[in-house]
C-alpha cells in the first residue's frame, strides 16, 4: 500500500491570499469555500437570446451561500485581532454563515434577525451552529442599524457586509469566474438585497483587469424584488415585502457601491416581481437541475424580463445562484404539488399503481 499524498489545501484564504488582506499572524482557516463550479445552461439559455449563459454555483458552499467566501476573511480577521465574539444582522445566510465559522474558530456568535421572516432551514443551520439568536421585532434594516450601535458599544466585531473583509472575500468569485471562463463575461446577473455582493464582485472585476486576468468587465445586472426595490426608486423602502426573503431589506448598506457598479460599468438595476421569481425558481429546478432559494432565482428573472422585453442580443452572460433551495423548504412546498402515487411493496403493486 502506498501512502496517500496530503490533500492541497482548499479555500478562499488558501486559494487567494495574495490578493486578500492576509498578514503572517491571519489564521487561514477553512470550511472548504470557494472554487464553486461554473456550469452552462442546459436549458434557460434558449430562452434568453444570449450566446451563453452560466450559472455560478455559489450554493456550492459549506454553509449553502456565497456568504461564506467573505465570512472565512471577516471571522480569520476578527480572530487576528483578538475578538472573542462575532455579530451580525441577517435575513438568514449571514447568520448560517456566521455561526458556522464562528464555531469553527471557537468565538462566541450573536446574530440578530427578524423575527417571523428568517427561512426555516437558515435557522436550523444557526441554531446547529450553537449561535445566540437574537429574533427582532422589526425587518433587517432595523436589526443591522442596532447590530452596528450594539458593536460599537461592546467587544463584539460586526460581520454584516459593512466590514470590508466581508467585500474581500466575496470578490474572489469574480476572479474564479474570469479564470474559468479565460476573460470577464459581457454580462454578470446577480440578486441585490444588502447591495455587498454586487459591490464586490464589481471591485473584482476590475482588479483582474487591472492585472490582466481579463480583457474587459462586464455589464453588472443587478436585480432587486419589486416589493423591495430602493436602488431601482432611489429611495429607501420602510416595509420591505417579497417571497425572496433574503433579499426583503429596504435600505442596503451597500447601496453606493451597488449604483457604482452599475453605472462604471453601463449596467442597470431592475425589479423582477415575486411571480417572475418564483418562475424562474421553478424552471431553475425543473429545466437545469438547479434547486436554489428564491432570492438566487432573481438574477435569471431578471435575464429572462430583459429578454421579453428584446433587450439581450447575444452575448455571455453569467447569472450567480447565490444561495441553496434547501435552506427554504416553505416555498419549495408551496411550489408544488407533489406527484406522489402510494403502492404496496411489491413489483407487482408498483406496476399496477402506475398503469404499467
Ligand atoms: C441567497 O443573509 O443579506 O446584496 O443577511 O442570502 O450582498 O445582500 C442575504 C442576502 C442574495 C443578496 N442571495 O446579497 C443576509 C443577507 C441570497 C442572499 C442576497 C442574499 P447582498
Amino acid at each position: 500500500m502506498t501512502a496517500a499524498s496530503a490533500p492541497a489545501q482548499r479555500g478562499v484564504l488558501h486559494r487567494w491570499g495574495a490578493v486578500l488582506p492576509l498578514t503572517p499572524a491571519t489564521p487561514l482557516i477553512s470550511l472548504g469555500e470557494g472554487d464553486t463550479p461554473l456550469v452552462r445552461s442546459a436549458r434557460i439559455e434558449a430562452l434568453t437570446g444570449l450566446d451563453e449563459l452560466w450559472f455560478k454555483l455559489e450554493m456550492c458552499n459549506p454553509t449553502g451561500s456565497f456568504k461564506d467566501r467573505g465570512m472565512v476573511v471577516a471571522v480569520a480577521k476578527a480572530v487576528e485581532a483578538g475578538a472573542r465574539a462575532i455579530m451580525c444582522a441577517s435575513t438568514g445566510n449571514t447568520s448560517a454563515s456566521a455561526a458556522a465559522y464562528a464555531a469553527r474558530s471557537g468565538l462566541e456568535s450573536f446574530v440578530l434577525v427578524p423575527g417571523g421572516n428568517v427561512a426555516a432551514g437558515k435557522l436550523a443551520q444557526a441554531i446547529a451552529f450553537g449561535t445566540r439568536l437574537i429574533e427582532v421585532d422589526g425587518n433587517f434594516d432595523e436589526a443591522l442599524q442596532a447590530a452596528r450601535e450594539l458593536t460599537s458599544r461592546h467587544p463584539v466585531a460586526l460581520v454584516n457586509s459593512v466590514n470590508p473583509h466581508r467585500i474581500e472575500g466575496q470578490k474572489t468569485a469574480a476572479y474564479e469566474v474570469c479564470e474559468a471562463l479565460g476573460d470577464a463575461p459581457d454580462v454578470l446577473a446577480i440578486p441585490v438585497g444588502n447591495a455587498g455582493n454586487i459591490t464586490a464582485y464589481w471591485k473584482g472585476f476590475g482588479e483582474c483587469a487591472e492585472v490582466g486576468r481579463s480583457s474587459t468587465h462586464p455589464r453588472m445586472f443587478g436585480f432587486q424584488a419589486a416589493g423591495a426595490a430602493p436602488i431601482v426608486l432611489g429611495v429607501p423602502v420602510e416595509h420591505p415585502q417579497t417571497v425572496a426573503s433574503a433579499i426583503r431589506i429596504g435600505k442596503p448598506a451597500s447601496w453606493a457601491g451597488a449604483t457604482a457598479a452599475r453605472d462604471e460599468s453601463g449596467g442597470l438595476i431592475e425589479a423582477v416581481t415575486d411571480d417572475e421569481i418564483l418562475e424562474a425558481y421553478r424552471l431553475l429546478a425543473g429545466k437545469e437541475g438547479i434547486f436554489c432559494e428564491p432570492a438566487s432565482a432573481a438574477s435569471v428573472a431578471g435575464l429572462l424580463k430583459l429578454s421579453r422585453e428584446g433587450r439581450l442580443r447575444g452575448g455571455r452572460a453569467v447569472a450567480v445562484i447565490t444561495g441553496n433551495g434547501l435552506k427554504d423548504p416553505d416555498t419549495a412546498v408551496s411550489q408544488y404539488k407533489p406527484d406522489v402515487t402510494r403502492a404496496p411493496a411489491t413489483v407487482a403493486g408498483v406496476e399496477r399503481a402506475l398503469g404499467w
